[in-house]
């Protein structure tokens, strides 16, 4: 049985009771407090980029002070958002690249995953013969470096990419070069006094987001790998219900796992369950928030506490001894609801520093004896508990995760009848949908946003979808929303349409397949470029579109702007900034299509967006005579 929104909801109401009686804020709050939103802002018609403004556009005002119009204003904010996320994704995967280079034999971390580490050596040209594997793994980290500020040619990752997309956006000047390049050309462009044109402020943001998903993001899934293992499927659990009032309770949230990794292998010694002991606790449950949640769920089966909108949830259940945070999506707010319970709230990274916390600085150096003061700081805090505070929801449910682009290569090549070599290809894959058995497949991805009812829009597309006999691979908050649910249980199938129902049952999986973290979008991107090497066909082509119904983050669109990029239409549940300009809206939903062969398509009923998606999907199977 699935777990309803309902569910959610009353559980979320139980815990802000807590909240209340201890004085704390909460998100739900300030909603009140922010609404209405500014109506220049929401339409992307406020430019404060130079001190003659802030300029406002409006019937009597239609140009700024330098006589830029409305269409070059909500452009320009249209590629500073994309830059900020490209620059948030891409750094994540400069600092992962930085921890391979540090990668040490009996180190504090190590390679995990040789095969993958030749495989990449292999891509990027770097001798492996007769080598030790560290002396390879540290040039491969040093050619991925190379790649942020290289001073010619594309980013090296867009050789996989079938020729016909490659070809399409280097003709329309499209194709990512070096990751820093996009990121500071753009802030160049966006300067006062440069482009105003709405053509070559999207094209830039379509160019910056690909050098995120083609770049930033996928080192940082690959060199993530390396480190730490490809995920195969394994099994774990979601929901609040997964901290255990017994036991010291470490939250993990955040991005990078070269963090909640360390954690929770410190965790795991049998030194520090002993320590717990001697505290008085059971023992030590680590569960996670936002993607570093997805990592460590995906590689070691570590439960699955919340997605984005449930972070103060977990320090509300009162049994939470210590939430430690790296980068990114961390809400300022914890930090004094931290103040109104007994947690310590942990932050880690000179990137992401707030106030009411204590800064534990962490680095390749010194991550495992900080991970063991970290964990020893949680296990000495049990007792300052106050246990008429403590109320853990009583909820949770199985899930079945790790499906990287390996695990779903492998974990299919048993569901076709097929006579032909197919194993270890997308071949079985492409099949079930030639065959209409899967009409075809969605990516859901994304944020949670209050501007729409937490998880609902998640839940009920991926319901109706499956429905369909459409295949999911979800991502970041999307993903624990579908876990959460329920529909990452096996059992899930039972809410499928015949085909998918059926498919799941010889692969033996959920019909929402747990691809990863934001940045593990990068496998998804990898997955349709396999699916269209395998099938000859172009990528624009396949029964195949993206889905972000809950987005919030700048992220979110540099993740967008990659999707369409690579050729895969993207619907979308939060309007973007762009409502001001008829030009850019136009662009972006229907102009890019000519560049990139895809476009945006905004829908806030999430019914219509459902029906929008399986429409586009049976309208690709059309053109395509399957
Ligand atoms: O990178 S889905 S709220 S946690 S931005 Fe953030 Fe959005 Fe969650 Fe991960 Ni992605
Ligand atoms: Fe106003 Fe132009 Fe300056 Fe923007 S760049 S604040 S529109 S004068």
């Amino acid at each position: 049985k699935l777990t309803s929104v309902e569910e959610f909801e009353a559980a979320t109401a139980r815990l802000l009771e807590t909240g209340a009686k201890v004085g704390a804020d909460s998100w739900q709050m300030r909603v009140k407090n922010q609404t209405p939103h500014c109506k220049f802002g929401e339409q992307g018609i406020c430019c404060r980029i130079c001190a003659m403004g802030p300029c406002r556009i409006t019937p009597k005002a239609p140009r700024g002070i330098c006589g830029c119009d409305v269409h070059g204003i909500v452009g320009r904010n249209y590629l500073k958002f994309t830059a900020g996320g490209a620059a948030t994704h891409s750094d994540h995967g400069r600092e992962i690249c930085h921890t391979l280079h540090c990668a040490e034999e009996g180190g504090n971390y190590q390679v995990k995953d040789p095969a993958k580490l030749l495989k990449l050596a292999k891509e990027f040209g770097v001798e492996t013969e007769g080598r030790d594997i560290y002396d390879v793994a540290h040039e491969v980290a040093e050619a991925g470096l190379m790649e942020y500020g290289k001073p010619f040619g594309f980013q090296k990752f867009l050789d996989r990419m079938p020729e016909s997309q490659k070809e399409l956006l280097i003709k329309n000047e499209l194709a990512p070069r070096a990751i820093d390049r996009e990121v500071a050309s753009s802030m160049h462009m966006t300067h006062m006094g440069c482009s105003s044109k709405p053509e070559a402020l999207i094209k830039q943001s379509i160019r910056c987001g690909m050098g995120d998903g083609w770049g930033g993001s996928m080192m940082g899934t690959e060199f993530s790998d390396v480190l730490f293992g490809t995920p195969k499927p394994i099994d774990t659990e979601a929901n609040l219900g997964v901290m255990n009032a017994d036991n010291v309770n470490i939250v993990v949230h955040g991005h990078d796992p070269s963090l909640s990794e360390m954690i929770c292998e410190y965790a795991d010694d049998p030194e520090m369950i002993a320590y717990a002991k001697e505290m008085g606790a059971k023992g030590i449950t680590v569960s996670g928030v936002c993607c570093t949640s997805n990592e460590v769920a995906m590689r070691r089966g570590v439960p699955m506490a919340g997605n984005f909108l449930q972070q103060e949830n977990v320090v509300l259940t009162g049994a939470c001894e210590a939430i430690v945070v790296d980068v990114q999506c961390i809400f300022p707010a914890l930090g004094p609801l931290s103040k109104c319970f007994h947690t310590k709230f942990i932050t880690t990274s000179p990137i992401a520093q707030m106030p009411d916390s204590d800064f534990i600085r962490f680095s390749p150096e010194n991550a495992g004896e900080n991970a063991k003061a970290i964990v020893k700081m949680a296990i000495e805090n049990f007792k300052n508990r106050k246990p008429e505070l403590v109320h853990i929801p009583d909820m949770k449910q199985k899930a079945t995760v790790g499906y990287s682009l390996e695990a779903i290569v492998k974990t299919l090549d048993g569901v076709t009848n097929s006579q032909v070599d197919v194993t270890g290809t997308t071949k079985p894959l492409l099949e079930c949908v030639t065959s209409g058995v899967l009409r075809g497949a969605v990516a859901m991805v994304g944020c949670n946003n209050p501007k729409v009812r937490p998880d609902t829009a998640h839940i009920e597309l991926m319901k109706k979808l499956i429905a369909n006999d459409i295949i999911i691979v979800a991502s970041g908050c999307s993903a624990q929303a579908a876990a959460r649910a329920g529909l990452m249980d096996k059992r899930a199938k039972d809410l499928c349409g015949a085909g998918l129902k059926r498919v799941c049952e010889l692969a033996d999986i959920p019909p929402v397949l747990h691809m990863g973290s934001c940045v593990d979008i990068s496998r998804m991107m990898n997955l349709v470029a396999e699916l269209a090497k395998d099938s000859g066909l172009k990528i624009s082509q396949l029964p195949v579109v993206g889905c972000a119904p809950e987005w919030m983050s700048e992220k979110a669109v540099s993740i967008g702007n990659y999707v369409v990029g690579t050729g895969i239409d993207t619907f979308l549940g939060v309007e973007p900034y762009v409502s001001g300009s008829t030009e850019v809206e136009q662009l972006l939903t229907d102009g890019v299509r000519e560049w990139t062969g895809a476009a945006y398509t905004v829908e806030k009923d999430i019914d219509k967006l459902g029906d929008a998606m399986i429409q586009r999907i049976e309208e690709k199977r059309a053109a395509i005579g399957i």
